[in-house]
């Protein structure tokens, strides 16, 4: 049974944060998301993309995202057939880099394909190992350690199972020392987005004695050799975010002990395909992995839940409620978190949640279709 994708529409909306996120490259206080629809047979499929408004997670942001996927991405798909939704990824593939804004069309069709098939998103993507999945907390950079620590008794008392923190230099040893003073036996893991480099090392060092989980990319984005040195100096596992754009890379790191673990991301991959690669190639190796966030509408949250649940997701990700997020999601009903830290997963066919378009029109910024 082939998909003949009749028409692709990118809709951009603009979306609040309840509270800003901030990190070791910068502040966000509001979301600008592009939203990408394709549809055929009648049926609609949502894929996110996950880039965000400025070019310092990496180096995609929204408005080369939108260029990309209206000039480069979706004119290779619009009017095709293609037999499944593994067909996307090779599509583009000869457009370097820009992974997020190919993932949110790979990601569409998954979820087009599911609902076409009639069948959970899980299911067709060959995950549902876990029916509920395990959730952790990102807490941002805060004004105060007070703040901070208010911050993760909340969220302790929501029922997350593991607290992962931002941290830069001058936010990182002696925060840390006062959140395991107060919390001496949680599940605990920094993450510090690229802000040190190895001549860090005996500072990174110092972190050894609070019994972090993980340490997620410490180093450049870009250098999976120097996280090698590193974890060679570290009893803190090193998790690697960043530097895994693909399997290849995953394979490398892997081969070279840069790390101990993996964090996926659906769109710095670039979809299902490659983020299945890399969960198999971890899972061969014995290195765990978990599902990453980044700040996601219901709907690449809807993603990320059923990419968690293949069977290597074996830690808490960063999945979490729509309420930390949003006053309002554009799913219905939002995300949601069950006291024991964990979120069910849903049964209904595609990604599980209803899109609330009227909502979605009241956000929307900019919206263009190309068929
Ligand atoms: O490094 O995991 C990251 C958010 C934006 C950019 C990068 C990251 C993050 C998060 C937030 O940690 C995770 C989330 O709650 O969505
Ligand atoms: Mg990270």
């Amino acid at each position: 049974m082939g998909l003949k994708i009749e028409k692709i529409t990118l809709r951009q909306i603009r979306m609040p944060l309840v509270h800003f996120f901030e990190t070791s490259f910068g502040r966000t206080t509001e979301r600008h998301i592009i939203l990408v629809e394709v549809a055929a047979d009648g049926i609609s499929g949502w894929g996110e993309v996950t880039a965000g408004e400025n070019p310092f997670y990496n180096e995609e942001w929204t408005e080369a995202a939108w260029i990309i996927l209206r000039d480069y991405v979706a004119p290779r798909v619009a009017g095709r057939k293609l037999a499944g939704p593994e067909e996307v990824a090779p599509l583009s593939q000869h457009i370097r880099g820009h992974r997020m804004a190919r993932g949110g069309l790979e990601t569409a069709v998954w979820d087009l394909a599911a609902r076409r098939n009639g069948v959970p998103l899980w299911s067709e993507i060959g995950g549902g190992d876990h029916k509920e999945i395990a959730c952790g907390v990102s807490i941002g950079i805060q004004d105060s350690v007070a703040q901070l620590l208010e911050k993760i008794e909340t969220e302790l008392a929501a029922g997350y199972q593991r607290i992962k923190i931002k941290i830069k230099p001058g936010w990182d040893v002696d925060v840390i020392r006062e959140v395991r003073r107060r919390f001496p036996s949680i599940r605990l893991m920094a993450d510090a987005n690229s802000a040190y480099t190895l001549a860090d090392s005996d500072r990174l060092r110092q972190l050894d004695e609070f019994y972090l989980m993980m340490i997620e990319q410490p180093l450049s984005d870009d250098d999976i050799i120097d996280h090698a040195v590193l974890q060679s100096r570290l009893e803190t596992p090193i998790c690697l975010d960043e530097c895994i754009r693909s399997a290849r890379h995953a394979e490398q790191a892997i081969r070279l002990k840069a790390c101990r673990i993996i964090n996926i991301k659906l769109g710095r991959v670039g979809g299902f395909l490659e983020a299945r690669r890399v969960h198999d190639l971890a899972a061969h190796a014995g290195i765990p992995v978990w599902c990453g966030g980044m700040l996601e509408s219901g709907i690449g949250r809807a993603h990320n839940i059923a990419l968690s649940t293949l069977p290597n997701f074996t830690l808490p990700g960063d999945v979490s409620a729509s309420k930390r997020y949003w006053a309002q999601d554009i799913i219905d009903p939002p995300v949601e978190v069950t006291p024991r830290g964990t979120i069910v997963v849903s049964r209904d066919p595609g990604l599980g949640y209803g899109i609330d378009r009227d909502y979605i029109g009241r956000l929307l910024v900019r919206e263009e279709t190309v068929s």
